[in-house]
């Protein structure tokens, strides 16, 4: 094994037996724009990298203007240098970092099998790529992210069935879905080609191709104004599927398989007693910027939602307000791990007593079953995406403006949701996901009680030292308070 270092980069070439490995293939950990090697010693791009360079001037002072706590992706790094430099720092870059040559076995091991994954991704993308094949569409304003947080499908997303023919573009007509779903469609924002072979659609029993309960809405509104010459059902769903599933994997903060092999990084028991160490507010205040980093990224996530953002602002933020935290627990089962009941958590598996501070254990625990019998369903990427579409458009929640245009919403995730459970063979999780729902509404229902507490006991803590968008979320209960950073988030760039 030859490693080669270059001073103050390392060579991103690892010859591994014999075999030429390229750490370029990870994108930037700090911006998921593609890397260039290793700089500082983190894997970064040729932009973060001369923006550590300049930071790191002793003239140089940055301040956020929101809550340091901006996304930073390709598209948005410029916007805030104190983030962005935040996260350089959390992700591990330093001037005097230390050398790839020094890391131990294992961290080289995790990089190398990290490079194998990458490639292999690429690999499967290009096959998913080529033209026979479903083409991966992408949202049209935004530029496609590649950040390590911004997830590649694990498993293989959709391969057409079908005899494919001429690509036809999928911004035409969707007749069974709703107009708000239809419209993100049509208005480019889920672009890409729809290739399908309909006279054999047409041909086909298409009943036979549905469940009994989702062949007849499907089948009789596509018949209503159906367009044979664009697509069929079969193919809307797929791509709306596909749509929700990039949105999830572009947005989910870290990649499950990444995780996977850092299940052995636990913290120590020193580590640990720093977390119970700290004062009930403390804990508090670092938990609370820890959920908000991770209510960041459902926001993003249902910007992305096509349907979302055709509804009204003032039900957009009512979706977030009541769903936003019923997301981040269905997103902790992907980071935790039911052998030893630990999450990840501030960069390392934690169990339940590193949270013993918050003095509320009964909630953590709660927390922490609910992630452990979810993990238990052995859900795919594919569908916690799905489901987490569907527990954030929900019509029941309060305060709703339109509720019949949510419905509509919703019924197109419910449709995508059944859709892929029955490919995948598994129709019968949607009774114990829907089960799940019950018990993440009275987990988020004990968060406000606890944060009720807390707020008796602490108001100054929670007025000036909380993230302002999680009191907007979490703390304020007028439907009409303020909501300023919560729209700042929802920007549509
Ligand atoms: C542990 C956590 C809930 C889970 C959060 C997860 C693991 C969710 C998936 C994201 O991708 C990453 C992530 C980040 C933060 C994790 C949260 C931090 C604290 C929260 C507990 C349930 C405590 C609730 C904190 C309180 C009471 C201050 O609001």
């Amino acid at each position: 094994r030859v490693i080669a270092l270059h001073q103050g980069m390392i060579c991103p070439s690892i010859l591994l037996a014999g075999k030429p490995k390229t750490i370029e293939v990870i994108p930037c950990k700090i911006c998921g724009d593609k890397s260039s090697g290793v700089h500082y010693g983190v894997i970064t791009c040729e932009g973060c990298k001369g923006f550590f360079r300049r930071s790191q001037s002793s003239s140089v002072q940055y301040s956020c203007s929101r809550q340091s706590n901006c996304l930073i992706d390709r598209a948005s790094r410029n916007r805030c240098q104190s983030c962005r430099l935040k996260k350089c720092v959390a992700q591990g870059m330093s001037r005097d970092a230390v050398k790839f040559g020094r890391m131990s076995k294992r961290q080289r091991d995790s990089l190398i099998a990290e490079v194998e994954r990458h490639r292999q991704q690429q690999r499967l993308q290009a096959n998913q790529d080529e033209p026979q094949s479903l083409p991966a569409f992408r949202t049209s304003k935004e530029p496609r992210v590649h950040s390590p947080h911004l997830i590649q499908p694990l498993v293989p997303t959709y391969s057409c069935p079908l005899d494919l023919e001429r690509p036809i573009r999928s911004t035409e007509v969707h007749p069974y879905l709703s107009l708000e779903t239809a419209a993100a469609f049509q208005q480019g924002e889920v672009r890409g080609f729809l290739s399908v072979s309909l006279l054999v659609y047409l041909l086909l029993p298409v009943c036979l191709s549905f469940p009994a309960d989702l062949s007849f809405p499907v089948f009789v509104l596509s018949l209503i104004g159906f367009d044979s010459r664009k697509s069929t059902p079969d193919t809307i769903l797929k791509e709306l599927c596909a749509s929700i599933v990039r949105s999830h994997r572009e947005t989910s903060q870290y990649r499950v398989d990444e995780l996977q092999t850092l299940r052995w990084k636990i913290f120590s028991r020193e580590e640990v007693h720093a977390y119970q160490s700290k004062t009930v507010d403390e804990m508090w205040q670092h938990c609370a910027m820890r959920l908000t980093d991770a209510v960041q990224y459902v926001v993003e996530f249902a910007k992305r939602i096509p349907g979302f953002r055709q509804l009204g602002q003032n039900d957009q933020i009512c979706l977030l307000k009541s769903g936003s935290m019923e997301v981040v627990l269905v997103r902790m089962s992907r980071l935790f791990n039911p052998e030893n009941g630990t999450v990840f958590f501030d960069g390392k598996f934690a169990g339940t007593e590193l949270f013993k501070s918050l003095a509320c254990g009964d909630f953590i625990a709660a927390v922490f079953d609910f992630a452990h019998s979810l993990c238990a369903l052995r859900l795919t990427e594919q569908q916690v995406a799905l489901f987490s579409a569907l527990v954030l458009i929900n019509a029941d929640r309060p305060c709703l403006e339109d509720r019949d245009r949510v419905l509509r919403v919703r019924k197109d995730m419910e449709l995508a949701l059944r859709h892929l459970l029955h490919r995948d063979n598994q129709e019968s999780l949607l009774h114990k996901l829907y089960q799940k729902v019950t018990v993440l509404r009275s987990l988020c229902a004990l968060h406000i009680e606890k944060l009720r507490w807390f707020r008796q006991l602490y108001p100054f803590t929670v007025h000036s030292l909380f993230p302002a968008l999680y009191k907007e979320l979490f703390v304020c209960e007028n439907p009409l308070g303020p909501v300023g950073s919560l729209l700042s988030c929802l920007k549509y760039y």
